[in-house]
């Protein structure tokens, strides 16, 4: 579908004010959601990543990508949302970004996929230190947490968060997973010891499931 490539387009050079045309007038096509987000947008994000990598751009092109995709999935957004009238929840997941790492839209994609899947999930934002994981699981009695970390210097904050879980009273109670393109499953769950990592949103979902025992 045309507006398919047009989408890509348009996260690829941050075409803002183009992009919730394209997005609606590609579902009211047929279009499916996720194929948006995972086949276009996610892949224009790539490419905006390996240009910058490459020099080719710089922060503001990459931020206004970021702006634009966001744009996108705003339009989205309430086709994947949750079933209110679900009342019973799978489980209770805290999710941040670990510390120093400011990168949002895949963890918020992510949160965005576990609410429709059935998770209550609260979302403590960016930049977040290690305890604050602890004391909000803690005081919500969450099930699972999950870190996102799209930054290589991000590492230590991951291994310190996953540490500070696993050394508190959190420990027998609830499962640490890690997404974001820092971590792989070899350092989150072999170096960090989580108890899982997850490449995408929807591979989120399937562990988050796993950890309550749902399928
Ligand atoms: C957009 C972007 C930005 C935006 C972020 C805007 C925002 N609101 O998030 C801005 C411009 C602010 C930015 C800033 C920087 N960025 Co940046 N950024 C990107 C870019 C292009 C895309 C990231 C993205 O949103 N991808 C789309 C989402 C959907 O994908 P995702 O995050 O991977 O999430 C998916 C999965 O990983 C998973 N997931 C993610 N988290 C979680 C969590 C859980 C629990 C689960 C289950 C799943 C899950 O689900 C998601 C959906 O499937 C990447 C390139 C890339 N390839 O990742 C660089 C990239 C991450 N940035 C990079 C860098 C270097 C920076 C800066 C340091 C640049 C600078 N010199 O200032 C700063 C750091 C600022 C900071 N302190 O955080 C580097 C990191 C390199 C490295 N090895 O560490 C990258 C890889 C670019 C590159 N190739 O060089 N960035």
């Amino acid at each position: 579908m045309e507006q398919l490539e047009a989408i890509k387009e348009a996260v690829n050079k941050g075409k803002r004010k183009e992009i919730a045309d394209l997005v609606q007038t590609a579902l009211d096509n047929g279009a499916d959601p996720n194929v948006i987000i995972n086949d276009y947008m996610i892949e224009a994000m790539k490419e905006v990543g390996a240009r910058f990598e490459a020099k080719k751009i710089f922060v503001p092109e990459m931020m206004i990508s970021a702006l634009t995709m966001q744009t996108g999935v705003d339009v989205i957004k309430p086709l994947l949302e949750k079933d209110e009238n679900k009342t019973e929840k799978l489980g209770i997941i805290v999710i941040g970004t670990v510390f120093g790492d400011l990168h949002d839209i895949g963890k918020n994609l992510a949160i965005l996929m576990l609410e429709s899947a059935g998770f209550e999930v609260h979302n403590i934002g960016e930049n977040v230190p290690a305890d604050q994981f602890v004391e909000k699981a803690t005081e919500l009695n969450a099930n699972i947490i999950g870190l996102s970390s799209l930054l290589t210097t991000g590492d230590p904050y991951v291994k310190e968060t996953v540490s500070a879980i696993k050394n508190s009273p959190l420990k027998d109670k609830v499962k640490v997973m890690c997404g974001g393109a820092a971590v792989t499953e070899k350092f989150s769950v072999g170096e960090c010891g989580a108890d899982g990592h997850a490449v995408d949103a929807i591979a989120g979902v399937k562990l988050a499931k796993k950890f309550v025992g749902v399928d």
